[in-house]
């Protein structure tokens, strides 16, 4: 990827010099009193000191205070230079001038045209929001977002793994060519192709002001470096990524930057919710549910109003036992959920209160689909389907509206370039079909596409825990899914998160027992997998019955089983040629194992 354009900085007009230059003999101290006044204007609260959890190991980190006068939201009249010359100069101004300098500034203010991005991931988020249907779990801020925004109906993960899938959208490139295999923390230790150019660093490089806020989980930290990083690797992932009052007051110090450097920014919040913790740390609960919820020994996260949900009245995810055992800890999920929609709100209100409501495009999405059987680590539906919100503040931008249109998470990167107006080039290749390569979302925001059978998305996973191989490969369109289990062989493992969850355990004790399981496989059918999976979601959206081999599709599954494979060739996957052949010098050698079908 080669990038050719720059974010425009604005030049100062001419008028601009010739009023600054008229004002250059005003009184200081009347001046001073007008900057106070649009100061009042547009002031923002002062930083409330963040209240640590008790429990948590962690201490919460001292931010940086706002400074008491917002000069920062001001443009910036050629830095302190400028205003040190005005400071000094200014004698007996006439009110006009005052007037003049205050129209000025607004015309600066409105025609700088600043242009910014917010993300806002949602760790093992899924369709627990009202938006996408649910009446249970309460998230009206994110519901809220919804209504200014696109809601994508038809939006996937690349890859239902979280360093995998967080690098794949920070760098629009599929897991098995990002070199991003599995998890990057602990043991896993994936790392990233050390020359692979990733959102961040190109932005950084236009002039665009980048943050992390919460969780990270990629590196290596050349490949994404971001100008402010308040993650895991400098905070306990709690306090960055479930304290939602931590959060937003690192929002607000890292606008108060933004804003002081009349810079264009892009800030990517990594929330922790909704991902479980029973493995890492389950004196919180299965979901962390009760971390800063205000419980004896569980802390106090002062902007959280803790949601409880009755688990006979949960929504059950057709993918999960009907059990009490499952339901409860959908119930602990809901809690989070509901944490995670009002740390949302924080944000939201934190980027207008900095005076970018306007000029900032806001994308929610998740990572991977939920830690429940058949979701996190499968690349069937409930593992990469995804929420995607995206809220364009452009004139004309569709709002309050539904998308279908297939949108994949690898088109996250040139999305958000597209929005700062950065051109790349990607080499040509002639094996690639129409369409599949990634693509800006920023026309469907205006107007839904015409409707396509032939709109494709894909997957690719690999490892999730080092221990978890298990590669897969898949392709999606509209109507039908070809999932590639490539050594399908071997049982599909399954990662410690989710083992020692409730909803596991229920399932493997019943199975045991030989108890009634009202689940929609059983372990055995889960464990154990055919090489090909084909699936008319139309008709089977549960993807229960494998249309593989079936001769009424035989013209269907050959199409997808050849933009498949032209996908990965494209794409340089190094499975290629797997299972049935060895790749050597971009061609397969046959292996005659008995798997080429
Ligand atoms: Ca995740």
């Amino acid at each position: 990827m080669r990038c050719r354009g720059l974010v425009k900085v604005p030049s100062t007009s001419n008028k601009y010099k010739i009023f600054l230059r008229l004002l250059i003999a005003a009184d200081r101290v009347q001046f001073a009193r007008l900057l106070i006044e649009i100061k009042v204007a547009r002031s923002i609260s002062i930083p409330e000191a963040p209240v640590a959890v008790e429990g948590s190991e962690a201490t919460v980190p001292a931010l940086s205070a706002a400074p008491s006068c917002q000069l920062n939201t001001l443009p910036p009249l050629r830095g302190r230079h400028v205003n040190s010359r005005l400071s000094h100069n200014m004698a007996r101004a006439p009110a006009v001038f005052y007037v003049l300098l205050c129209l000025l500034i607004t015309e600066r203010v409105l025609s700088n045209k600043a242009r910014n991005v917010l993300i806002l991931l949602a760790d093992d988020g899924g369709f627990e929001l009202g938006a996408y249907g649910n009446k249970i779990c309460q998230t009206p801020n994110i519901d809220a977002l919804a209504r200014r925004g696109l809601l994508f109906n038809n939006a996937f993960n690349s890859v239902s793994s979280c360093s995998t899938s967080r690098a794949a959208l920070l760098t629009g490139t599929p897991s098995h060519q990002s070199g991003m295999y599995g998890l990057h923390h602990g043991v896993h230790h994936f790392n990233a192709f050390d020359n692979l150019t990733s959102l961040p660093n190109l932005l950084r490089q236009n002039g665009v002001y980048t943050g992390i806020i919460g969780k990270k989980h990629v590196g290596p930290d050349d490949v994404f470096r971001f100008d402010y990083e308040q993650t895991e690797r400098n905070n306990h992932i709690d306090q960055v990524g479930r304290n939602i009052t931590h959060i937003k007051l690192l929002a607000r110090d890292f606008l108060a930057n933004a804003n002081r450097d009349n810079k264009s920014f892009f800030l990517y919040v990594g929330f922790h919710d909704p991902h479980r913790c029973g493995h890492s740390e389950p004196q919180y609960g299965a979901f962390c549910e009760r971390f800063g919820s205000g419980e004896p020994g569980m802390g106090t996260i002062p902007d959280w109003a803790p949601w409880y949900y009755q688990w006979d009245e949960v929504q059950l995810p057709y993918h999960v036992q009907d059990t009490e055992a499952a339901r409860r800890d959908i119930a602990a999920q809901y809690t989070t959920m509901s944490r995670l929609d009002q740390g949302v709100g924080l944000i939201l209100k934190e980027l207008e209160a900095a005076g970018h409501k306007e000029d900032t495009l806001v994308i929610y999405t998740s990572d991977n689909g939920i830690p429940f059987p058949g979701g996190r680590t499968n690349l069937h539906e409930a593992g990469v389907r995804a929420p995607l919100l995206v809220a364009s503040p452009e004139p004309g931008a569709r709002r309050n509206q539904a998308s279908y249109a297939m949108a994949s998470q690898l088109d996250l990167m040139p999305t958000v370039l597209d929005w700062f107006g950065i051109s790349t080039e990607r080499a040509e290749d002639n094996e690639v079909t129409h369409g599949d390569e990634p693509k800006s979302l920023l026309p469907i925001l205006i107007k839904e596409p015409a409707y396509s059978e032939a709109e494709a998305v894909f997957a690719s996973q690999t490892h999730h825990e080092v221990t978890m191989y298990y590669p897969m490969r898949a392709v999606r369109t509209r109507r039908y899914k070809l999932l590639h289990n490539l050594h399908h062989a071997m049982p599909f493992p399954i990662d410690q998160d989710l083992y020692v969850s409730p909803t596991f355990q229920d399932i493997l004790n019943r199975t045991r027992s030989k108890r009634p399981l009202p689940w929609y496989k059983t372990l055995r059918q889960y464990y154990y997998r055919p090489q090909w999976e084909l699936y008319d979601l139309r008709r089977d959206p549960a993807e229960l019955n494998n249309l593989h081999g079936k001769p009424s599709l035989t013209e269907v599954e050959a199409e997808l089983r050849a933009r498949l494979q032209s996908w990965q060739r494209r794409t340089r996957d190094p499975w290629r040629c797997a299972p049935a052949g060895v790749l050597d010098h971009d061609q397969c050698f046959a292996l005659d194992n008995g798997l080429a079908d």
